[in-house]
């Protein structure tokens, strides 16, 4: 029973270490699950010989029945990864309980410690989670790219919300964010569950800017945060698991701890000067190419960003490139968008041929 459930556990565990390693690239995932499978061997190493003594596994009278019915049940209605990490995660935590209630028999408490295997399925239980977030994150995470358009309402004038969204969305962008740094919240509300409507209908992945709340109440796609907002740690504990939260950061060292903290993605700025945010540190096109070789989550270049300089900062490794004066002091915003996504696929297409 014991060598069973060890083996259940162990082979459950590289499942999920591999689905970490090699389907999520993910290093952070793959060696908290490395850890833990190594602890669990550790624990039960000096029993290894008499457990394998006693294998008996032909004579197991739930071998051909656990092969025949639970595990093609189980493989019919594996989905797909969601799915084979759920069904994974749950047979090492089954065969943990199992390991940890049978420890405490008086017989075998001696050598095997109960709160061990306790504390290895608690921490499998965060394991599990943070596996399923990052996987039902992985699609959003993945449209962070081409123009990210920035509806800042306070450079809308009397023009509508709705109608310049509409604009931004048949001109090609990949994602709007909302921003409004000046407007009280309930009057906010409205207007963000209609954009997030919209956005949903045309496939366009819909942002907040700073409120968390916010996004919440609307059931926005992420949360766009700077470094005077609640930090990452919180934002992501409150947020839904499948739900992205983008970092703005000026420098490498910000990049690089917002990416260990776990960012869907980093946004680098201010590239060039811009009036659009006051005391904006401007980090040049050369941060951005540092940036590139460090970072691994989708990068958006920011500020002073036009249809004179976007190749620049596509050329130099951009993922996405979000505006906000370049689109919206545009009398034609859906021509402008449209120009300025054509000019950002013929320069990827360029660095692609290269
Ligand atoms: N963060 C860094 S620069 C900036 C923000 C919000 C302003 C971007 O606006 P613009 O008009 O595209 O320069
Ligand atoms: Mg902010």
């Amino acid at each position: 029973m014991i060598d069973a459930n060890l083996n259940r556990s162990s082979e459950g565990l590289r499942v999920l270490e591999d689905v970490a390693r090699f389907l999520l690239n993910d290093a952070e995932l793959s060696k908290r699950l490395k850890t833990l499978r190594h602890d669990l061997a550790r624990q039960t190493e000096s029993l290894s010989t008499e457990l394998l003594s006693h294998r008996n596994s032909e004579h197991d009278v739930g071998h051909s029945h656990s092969k025949d019915k639970r595990l093609t049940a189980e493989a019919t209605s594996l989905r797909g990864l969601l799915d084979l990490v759920t069904a994974n995660a749950k047979r090492v935590e089954e065969s943990l309980r199992v390991v940890e209630e049978v420890a405490k028999l008086p017989e075998l408490s001696s050598i095997l410690n109960s709160a061990n295997f306790e504390r290895s399925r608690f921490a499998l239980y965060s394991l599990e989670r943070d596996l399923i977030s990052r996987i039902s994150r992985q699609d959003k995470v993945a449209r962070i790219s081409g123009l990210y358009a920035i509806l800042d309402r306070q450079f809308l004038a009397d023009r509508d919300d709705l109608d310049v969204a509409n604009q931004i969305i048949e001109g090609g962008a990949s994602v709007i964010q909302l921003r409004d740094k000046q407007s009280q919240k309930g009057k906010l509300l409205p207007i963000a569950q209609r954009l997030r409507e919209l956005c949903s209908q045309a496939g366009v992945l819909f942002i907040i800017n700073d409120y968390l709340d916010l996004a919440m109440a609307v059931d926005a796609d992420g949360l766009h945060i700077g470094r005077e907002d609640l930090p990452l740690s919180v934002v992501r504990k409150e947020l839904p698991v499948d739900k992205i939260v983008g970092c703005s950061v000026t420098t490498v060292s910000q990049a690089k701890k917002a990416q260990n903290e776990g960012a869907d993605y980093i946004a680098v700025g201010s590239v060039f000067p811009t009036t659009t945010k006051k005391g904006a540190t401007v980090v040049g096109v050369d941060m951005l190419k540092e940036l590139r070789g460090i970072v691994h989550t989708p990068l958006v270049a920011i500020g002073g960003i036009n249809e004179n300089n976007i190749g620049e900062v596509v050329a130099a490794g951009a993922d996405a490139v979000a505006m906000i004066s370049a689109i919206l002091c545009e009398e034609d915003i859906r021509g402008a968008v449209q120009k300025l996504v054509a000019k950002m696929d013929l320069v990827k297409e360029k660095c692609q041929d290269r």
